[in-house]
């Protein structure tokens, strides 16, 4: 079990130097009598895409026309942007009654692309007041906290100046208080006049300006995009061009071609290239600061709590009569307490499920405890179990049924949404941090039909709750299904579709292979929460007072989420006394002592770690790392070394069934397929096998004694990593209590 908990600054960068690219070796050129940069020994040129804008149309296939709407101190509009018929595009400026137009169009969600050489060849225009630029984009420019990895608006070229000047420029991490920016500004002699090509070659590694085949300018700055990103031509009004009332207008930017090329290996495909890029920006993919603190949690408890109790009904309808909720005992220390002993370290209590029934008087329901006996209609049981959770040291998460059956403007979309906006709003400004907020996906299929305003609801969260996770949102994702178990390979790497809610359908069987990565146009860290009930049903029901779940299946569903690179979100139901039942807080009992029993000792810890590969050979990431006990350390091979080996030398003989693997998931998620051997009889024996590690991956195994363990990393993204790995001994099953 990993416990160290999240500390101190994300480590430097661990850049992957993917393709190995350096500028220097084979000739320019590839007889065309076109510039293309050097490449290294053995890889050539191939075209990926272009525009030679051929014909009478700009091709909206390749090209989407950008307008007609303000744009800076004048107008994009679509009909300034057109093809001559003599091969060019035109972007024309001009003077439309009062306001200035100009034509812009970009590649977005027609032409994405990551890496290459990127070209564009045009002449430029005359008059003052507007200017010019080729330009690659990505929306996750605006992305914060990866430095330019996740997108970098790349200025190939910008010429504001219709003297021979120009700039190259990157900009990242958005546009606001972290916005960052490099650049650099020149003379080219002559540049004023006539056709002039800009291009740029963009590995992994770095960016090299060019203009007219000269280098102008080299930067790794940012870090290098990594991702797919778009280009543009455009034209913009403002005062960085000049004073546009003194244009002699109308004025055109003409450009020739945009041509898009990829630096291939001697017999390697595109297809192959192509692989090698996905792999690489695949294993490049991190959690965010709250991705990973909410990981390190592991273990966390659901809370399901209404009328239901008192119903007996597991959905109710909205039209209980809250005269019926009147928990004499409720004692949310006893929640606490009990999920405490367990080692869950966050509890999610349904402040509001299908039925409506507020566990907190809020202003806009009078469905709520304040209409019930409980306190005399004085109680808020959201605060009390804030207040308790604060005082215990555990995270608060709250759940908020959207699907509300009994709120009477359910199904105005404008009105209900203001309701739940507001209802949100008074949960999260009033109870203290909140950690997670859980997103219901649930609707009976007798539900009015509205459209939730998910935008609005994740804005509410970020405004107000800045470091909480969102669930079945853009942080946290369903694991599927609601037994308890996460998937044998387990990805938090996937690429999601531009939908805001369900923009990955969470009960697919395959969501990170390579081969569900697809294009990787937009991949993102979306790992997945294991929600189960310790019954069979979310609320309480006397009648499943003896379908507590044994401790072995409890152990089953650990080593199945929390073991599979999942957080576990076990479910614990309140009577209608209020209080966990004795015979669910018992079962915890028992599974604690289990666990602790398991993980006692980590056979493994500060044993002698050997491995065939270390990256750059730099101690640093070293074997020894891994059996340190420290998480923030680890061992990484060389990039492109996707399999390796370390040795484990325990000293002495040891007896273990349990191993743990855990890799340093800051720098993403990496290995696909790992074996462990135990040295016996002067030979290695394969004792157990595995795909995806992730955060966490635990595996069981019949007892292996030997003094010596090997890993085998099989396959791996880049390179692999590993910051733990542990061997323990769990007690046999008849030392089991509580077994059924
Ligand atoms: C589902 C709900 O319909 C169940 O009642 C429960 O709350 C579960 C966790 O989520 O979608």
């Amino acid at each position: 079990m990993r416990s160290l908990p999240f500390r101190g600054i994300p480590c430097a960068l661990f850049i992957c130097c993917c393709m190995a690219l350096s500028v220097s070796v084979s000739p320019a050129g590839q007889g065309t009598g076109e510039f293309l940069p050097p490449l290294p020994e053995g890889q050539t040129w191939k075209l990926a895409w272009s525009d030679e804008f051929e014909g009478n149309a700009v091709d909206q296939s390749k090209w989407e026309l950008l307008g007609d709407w303000k744009r800076r101190d004048g107008y994009w509009v679509k009909e300034d942007a057109y093809l001559d018929g003599r091969g060019h595009l035109i972007l024309r400026t001009r003077k439309d009654g009062d306001r200035y137009t100009c034509g812009a169009v970009r590649t977005k969600g027609r032409f994405e692309h990551r890496y290459g050489y990127w070209v564009c060849r045009c002449k430029f225009p005359e008059q003052p007041g507007h200017w010019p630029a080729f330009w690659l984009m990505a929306d996750g420019v605006g992305k914060i906290g990866d430095g330019g990895r996740d997108g970098t608006e790349i200025d190939i070229m910008e010429k504001p100046w219709r003297e021979d000047r120009t700039t190259q420029n990157l900009h990242w991490d958005g546009y606001g208080k972290e916005h960052q920016h490099v650049g650099t500004t020149f003379t080219v002699p002559g540049l004023s006049e006539g056709f002039h090509t800009f291009g740029l070659y963009w590995t992994p590694r770095e960016y090299v300006f060019y203009v007219n085949g000269q280098e102008t300018w080299r930067t790794s700055a940012g870090g290098v995009s990594q991702v797919p990103q778009f280009a543009k031509l455009t034209e913009e009004i403002g005062k960085w061009g000049g004073n546009i009332t003194q244009a002699r207008l109308p004025d055109e930017f003409v450009v020739d071609y945009v041509r898009v090329y990829d630096g291939l290996g001697q017999g390697q495909s595109v297809e192959n290239y192509r692989r090698k890029a996905l792999i690489c920006q695949a294993a490049n993919v991190r959690p965010s600061p709250q991705q990973l603190a909410w990981q390190e949690l592991e273990f966390i408890a659901f809370i399901h709590y209404t009328v239901n109790a008192f119903t007996d009904k597991e959905w109710g309808d909205g039209t209980e009569d809250p005269a019926i909720f009147n928990p004499t005992q409720l004692d949310v220390r006893q929640w606490v307490r009990t999920c405490k002993d367990a080692g869950m370290k966050m509890i999610i209590l349904t402040a509001k499920h299908h039925d409506g029934f507020c566990l907190w008087p809020s202003k806009y329901t009078e469905h709520s405890v304040k209409s019930s006996p409980y306190k005399n209609g004085k109680g808020d049981i959201v605060g009390e179990l804030a207040q308790a959770c604060r005082e215990a040291g555990l995270k608060l998460g709250l759940y908020l049924s959207p699907w509300d059956r009994h709120e009477p403007t359910y199904g105005d979309t404008e009105g209900y949404n203001r309701f739940y906006r507001s209802q949100l709003r008074e949960l999260l400004s009033n109870y203290g941090e909140v950690t997670e907020v859980w997103f219901d996906g649930a609707k009976g299929p007798d539900a009015k039909d509205m459209e939730y305003d998910w935008a609005g609801y994740y804005a509410i969260v970020r405004e107000l709750q800045p470091s909480a996770v969102i669930f079945n949102g853009p942080d946290i994702r369903w694991v599927g299904n609601e037994r308890g178990y996460a998937r044998e390979s387990e990805w938090s790497v996937m690429n999601r579709n531009d939908k805001l809610f369900g923009f990955i359908s969470p009960t697919k069987k395959d969501l990170g292979s390579l081969n569900a990565l697809g294009g990787g146009e937009r991949l993102i860290w979306y790992p997945a929460e294991t929600d189960v009930s310790i019954r069979p049903g979310w609320f309480y029901h006397a009648r499943e007072d003896d379908k507590v779940k044994s401790v072995e299946h409890l152990l089953d569903i650990y080593f199945s989420s929390v073991g599979y690179n999942s957080v576990l979100l076990l479910n614990l139901p309140p009577d209608r006394r209020g209080l966990i039942h004795e015979n669910d807080v018992q079962r915890l009992r028992e599974f604690r002592k289990v666990l602790d029993a398991i993980f006692a000792e980590n056979l493994a810890l500060q044993a002698r770690a050997r491995a065939s590969n270390v990256k750059g050979d730099n101690p640093a990431f070293a074997a020894d790392k891994i059996t340190d006990g420290d998480e923030e350390t680890y061992w990484a091979t060389d990039d492109w070394t996707t399999a390796a080996s370390v040795e484990f030398d325990l000293d002495r003989d040891g007896t273990f069934n349990v191993a743990e693997l855990a890799e340093h998931i800051k720098t993403g998620q990496r290995i696909s397929e790992f074996a462990l051997d135990a040295w016996a009889g002067g030979d290695w024996k394969e004792f157990a096998r595995g795909t995806t590690v992730g955060y966490q991956r635990l595996l069981r195994f019949p007892d292996v004694t030997t003094s010596k363990v090997r890993l085998r990393i099989l396959d791996s993204r880049v390179s692999p990593t590993l910051c733990d790995f542990g061997l323990y001994k769990a007690p046999s099953p008849n030392e089991v209590p509580g077994g059924s």
